[in-house]
């Protein structure tokens, strides 16, 4: 609950923010703010006095210099998509939220660099669709690409859907423009494949979850675009034979492989009863789906001969029950929305808890089977519902409500789930936040699983670039 016993700012402060950003740029009318202030998951709703947002960097780096003489707290916002509460500010009522919605120009584009450079506020669909209108392609790819951005992507480090075959957005970044916390600005935006000039501060930036500064615009790396493409569906005997599948495609062709994702009989369920348009595409309704995209940009390199050929080997190896390739880009369309409504499919199905993890890509079965077990045996009549980036040995090992149970009392144990799961990722030599991040949810977990010399040397560079600990207070650091 807001203190209502301390002023909300310091006196002025809100005067000097207006004058420097005019009305567009300040929002503080109930309305205005509400959007800003809740997560996507709803697990959080907080206050805040004022939304500021800058026009561009200079504006932006002004405003960072008001609020850190008068020691406001600022949370940078994107998309607002984080799963773990990180853009969203306290329920105190004096931490300014920062949204970055309004840096939103694509700066340069050269194909023959292969760079692009944008501006945080950039919508990741609109840096791919720029990217696809210069004859290239931008790769990262997430369910929350239409709201998510570039500064929010590169903030939490975001994985997704093509990890597997062109990294993470950290390997997609090659230089950072960064307003720092007391509102310096540094021009970091050099398109160099070398560059190894002191410290890679860019890369403290990524993943820093708005802790140490702001990103405010990135050059990025950029790729051929494809020219020829296969997508399968199948239905597969179980986790083994899943990664036994992706052992078959990546042994073929691995540059091939743009993305191999897999998913439960239930999520599947899921998705079909409570997304309009999505359908089982396989005749075979079994416990286990992946769905393979290959890309090459080599018009000729005859991915659909090969999708074929490895499908009916694992097919006689029992691997593969049913499978269908797409006949058509509208087809691939409808079969990859079965994978990306999963996160909307399981809102929709009830209460949920999400469990981002990783292990090594050869210990996923083991993961699932164990951590499904252990998750049932926990709360009798809940539902695991497996799914994800099974090539990048990241799993959301979710667990869905049992029906008819009270969503309050489920999300009560939320707690004793993520240690449930977490005990078997630990065992397994995983990590307990994959791709998601820290935000909020997860600041309880970093004493035990990076605490000692490495969270002493986390929180020395917090305090070394951030000593007033205004930046995003209350994320990441317990
Ligand atoms: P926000 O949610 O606004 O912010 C995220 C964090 O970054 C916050 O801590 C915020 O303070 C900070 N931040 C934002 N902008 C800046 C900036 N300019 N400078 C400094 N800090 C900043 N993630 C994956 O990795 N893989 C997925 O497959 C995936 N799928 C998703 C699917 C759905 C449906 C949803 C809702 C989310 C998904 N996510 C996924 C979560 C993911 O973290 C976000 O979608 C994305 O990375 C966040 O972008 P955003 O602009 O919404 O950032
Ligand atoms: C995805 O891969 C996202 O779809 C969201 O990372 C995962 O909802 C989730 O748990
Ligand atoms: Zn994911």
């Amino acid at each position: 609950m807001p203190d209502t016993h301390l002023p909300p700012l310091p006196p002025g402060l809100l005067d000097s923010l207006r004058h420097l950003l005019g009305p567009r740029g300040l929002l503080t009318a109930p309305e205005d703010l509400a959007p800003h202030l809740a997560d996507w998951r709803n697990l959080y709703r907080g206050a805040t006095p004022c939304v500021l947002r800058p026009g561009d960097t200079a504006e932006l780096a002004a405003a960072v210099k008001l609020c850190a003489a008068a020691g406001v707290a600022m949370v940078p916002q994107g998309g607002n998509t984080s799963m773990v509460g990180g853009a969203t500010p306290d329920e105190g009522g004096r931490q300014v939220v920062v949204s970055l919605a309004r840096l939103n120009r694509i700066r340069a584009l050269d194909p023959l660099d292969m760079t692009m450079t944008a501006e945080a506020g950039v919508v990741l669909k609109a840096a791919q669709n720029a990217a696809a209108e210069a004859g290239c392609l931008f790769p990262l790819s997430l369910g929350a690409e239409g709201s998510a951005t570039i500064g929010g992507v590169l903030a939490t480090n975001a994985g997704g859907n093509t990890t597997v075959r062109y990294g993470n957005a950290r390997e997609l970044m090659l230089g950072l423009e960064i307003v720092l916390p007391d509102g310096g600005v540094v021009q970091g935006l050099r398109r160099l494949r070398k560059d190894n000039t002191g410290y890679a501060l860019r890369h403290l930036f990524v993943g820093a979850e708005g802790t140490l500064g702001f990103i405010t615009a990135a050059v990025l790396r950029l790729f051929p675009r494809p020219r020829d493409t296969a997508l399968a569906f199948c239905a597969v005997a179980d986790e083994a034979a899943a990664l036994a599948l992706f052992g078959r495609f990546r042994t073929r062709d691995d540059s091939a492989v743009r993305a191999f994702e897999y998913m439960s009989g239930l999520g599947v369920d899921f998705a079909v009863k409570h997304i309009e348009g999505v359908s089982l595409p396989v005749a075979t309704r079994a416990g286990h789906y992946v769905l393979v995209d290959l890309a090459s940009p080599r018009p000729d390199a005859g991915l659909r001969e090969m999708a074929e050929s490895v499908l009916s080997e694992a097919m006689e190896a029992g691997e593969v029950l049913d499978a269908v390739l797409a006949e058509s880009e509208a087809q691939a369309q409808r079969i990859w929305r079965i994978r990306e409504e999963h996160p909307e499919a399981q809102k929709r199905e009830g209460a949920s808890v999400k469990n981002d993890v990783s292990v090594p890509v050869s210990r996923v079965p083991e993961l699932i089977r164990r951590a499904s077990a252990a998750l049932v045996a926990l709360i009798p009549g809940s539902r695991p519902v497996p799914f994800g980036h099974i090539g990048d040995g990241n799993i959301h090992m979710n667990l869905e409500q049992p029906e008819g149970m009270d969503p309050a009392a489920f999300l009560a144990r939320s707690h004793d789930i993520m240690d449930c799961v977490n005990a078997i990722v630990r065992d397994l030599d995983g990590s307990f936040s994959a791709e998601h991040g820290i935000g909020r949810l997860k600041t309880d977990m970093m004493e035990e699983w990076r605490g000692g010399p490495e969270l002493a040397a986390m929180r020395a560079i917090k305090a070394a670039l951030d000593p007033q600990g205004l930046m995003n207070p209350g994320k990441v650091l317990p």
